[in-house]
């Protein structure tokens, strides 16, 4: 329970006050916890939420991210992954090589891969088609969460076929999921500096809901720390309830307003929603941005229990290790969030200073560093369902 009195900020009081009643939090209530001093407070108010969501279960998933191309079409000036065709460094994985990861990935226990790249200008559809086939051969239990919306939008180009047949066409060859990344900032003013080649919000949130209605289960993102303000990044999270809101409605769950974990589990409708949000703190190193200070571990933290307290209806939030660092990440176990994503392994996308592609995270060691929290891990598999393993191979 929220004791008023311990919150010295009574700019607060109102969120507060909402929090304790399960209500949803305004534009207005976002904009004043950015902007209080009173951190333990904002802490205290997340950490709440995110027990009477989950209590003390972390989740963390044993998965391999594979990268499989870094030519990108884009040039977003946050991005120090993408090359131009050609450039030193470019390279796009062949298909056998990226179902041997995926078998490889397997074999070592990974319940998910989650497949991203460039928007690579000559590979074709059969490609992507291909690869997915290939894993769901070779590895029928595997779950593959694949694509970002952005990934989506340009195979509708590729394949000159409508968001939805694209995805039904991946679907029916193995898709299990949609990632959440490409979703930045949603915000014209940040779009029009950041990243202008990109395909604006509503794009972005035409495949997710046309993911929903098929049934397909999707996460979101927030790319934060660069150039945008508090009030961006609180409109940002909005957008993205309103969203979960019509798609939880569709699945019949009648989730109202309240600051509780909507009851997704096993549902008769053959839609999907949101199961995840992930802040992504922006990594400014070998990026155009790269003059950027990047976020401080303050606005880590604090955006991180903020995402819990605005996005009530989406019910977990995770803290990406690889972005937050292990450090944070742990630490934001008390502030919201309830997954650390997993075992990873592979990650091409942002390295931070003196690191390489291999970025791996023991699961002895995600164990240890939940339960020094207080916490309890529970595996899971991509859509949250927990997983029971025989101790030799907990
Ligand atoms: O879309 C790119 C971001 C995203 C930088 O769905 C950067 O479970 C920080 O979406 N600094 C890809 N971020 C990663 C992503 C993701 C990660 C983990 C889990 C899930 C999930 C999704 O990475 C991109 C972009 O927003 N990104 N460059 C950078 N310099």
């Amino acid at each position: 329970m929220l004791d008023l009195g311990t919150i010295w900020d009574r700019a607060l009081w109102p969120a507060a006050e909402k929090v304790s009643a399960g209500q949803p939090l305004s534009q207005e209530d976002g904009v004043a916890l950015y902007a209080s001093r009173d951190i333990h407070a904002i802490g205290q108010m997340a950490d709440v939420v995110r027990r009477r969501m989950h209590q003390d279960k972390t989740y963390y998933n044993r998965n391999r991210h594979i990268n499989y191309t870094n030519v990108c079409a884009l040039s977003c000036k946050f991005c120090s992954f993408y090359r131009k065709r050609g450039e030193e460094g470019a390279y796009e994985m062949p298909v056998d090589q990226v179902v041997h990861i995926a078998q490889k990935a397997a074999l070592a226990g990974a319940t998910e891969v989650h497949i991203v790249g460039g928007l690579h200008p000559w590979l074709k559809f059969d490609y992507y088609l291909n690869m997915l086939r290939g894993i769901r051969q070779q590895c029928p239990e595997l779950h593959i969460k694949a694509f970002t919306a952005i990934e989506i939008v340009h195979l509708t180009r590729v394949a000159r076929l409508s968001i939805r047949q694209v995805l039904e066409a991946l679907r029916d060859a193995g898709l299990g999921s949609l990632p959440g990344g490409g979703a930045e900032i949603f915000d014209d003013r940040v779009h029009d500096e950041v990243f202008k080649g990109k395909v604006r919000e509503d794009k972005w949130f035409e495949v997710h809901r046309t993911a929903h209605e098929l049934g397909i289960f999707s996460n979101a993102t927030m790319l934060y720390g660069h150039i945008e303000n508090p009030a961006e990044r609180i409109g940002h999270l909005i957008k993205l309830r309103n969203l979960q809101s019509q798609s939880l409605s569709a699945m019949g769950i009648d989730h109202g307003d309240s600051l509780s974990a909507p009851p997704i589990g096993e549902n008769q409708t053959g839609r999907a929603c949101f199961n995840c949000v992930i802040p992504l703190s922006f990594i400014p190193e070998r990026s155009e941005l790269g003059h950027l200070p990047g976020p401080t571990g303050l606005t880590d933290l604090k955006t991180l229990a903020i995402t819990r307290l605005m996005v009530h209806n989406i019910p977990h939030i995770k803290a990406f290790w690889i972005m937050q660092g292990i450090g944070l990440a742990q630490l934001a176990l008390s502030w919201g969030c309830d997954d650390l994503d997993g075992t990873v392994v592979w990650y091409d996308i942002t390295k931070r200073e003196g690191q390489g592609v291999h970025q791996e995270f023991h699961v002895r060691d995600i164990q240890r560093l939940i339960r020094e929290t207080g916490g309890r891990p529970v595996e899971r598999d991509t859509l949250y369902r927990e997983i029971e393993r025989e101790p030799i191979h907990a």
